[in-house]
């Protein structure tokens, strides 16, 4: 499953320098049309902490893979940070832009240690890879 935190929905809305210029959605559709049947892809978003804790609740003990940008909450999140530790299932972390190019409060990463990798800086292709490490 891919998890996105938030302000991810408003991808191609703006900030295109940085974040492309593509929805989220339309990505999505095109990665699910690169794998065969066998490979189920399932995308959640939520502008919401809790809401993230709760998917990575849900999903964490019977799903295979976890692929999480969790946006900003990277950067804040001991919850977040302690859901990913409390799970079976593994997860890496990904980023759009190169978070270590930008503001040095993008630096560190809650997440980062609790998840098995972390890919950052190939835009939308980020996630691709995420993707590619589980198989
Ligand atoms: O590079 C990434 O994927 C980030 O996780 C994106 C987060 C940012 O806080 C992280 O430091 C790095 C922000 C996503 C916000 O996306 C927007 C897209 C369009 C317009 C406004 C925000």
């Amino acid at each position: 499953m891919i998890i996105n935190g938030p302000n991810l929905n408003l991808l191609r809305i703006r900030e295109k320098n940085i974040y492309g210029s593509q929805d989220f959605q339309s990505y999505f559709e095109e990665l699910k049309a690169l794998y065969e049947q066998g490979v189920e892809l399932l995308y959640f978003q939520s502008n919401h902490e809790g809401a993230i804790i709760d998917k990575l609740h849900e999903i964490g003990f019977s799903y295979d893979g976890i692929v999480l940008n969790a946006g900003a909450y990277t950067h804040t999140s001991i919850a977040i940070a302690d859901a990913i530790a409390g799970i079976n299932t593994p997860v890496v972390e990904v980023h759009i832009s190169n978070v270590h190019q930008r503001e040095a409060f993008r630096h560190h990463s809650y997440l980062a240690k609790n998840c098995v990798g972390v890919i950052c800086g190939f835009g939308l292709n980020s996630y691709k890879l995420g993707v590619e490490s589980f198989l």
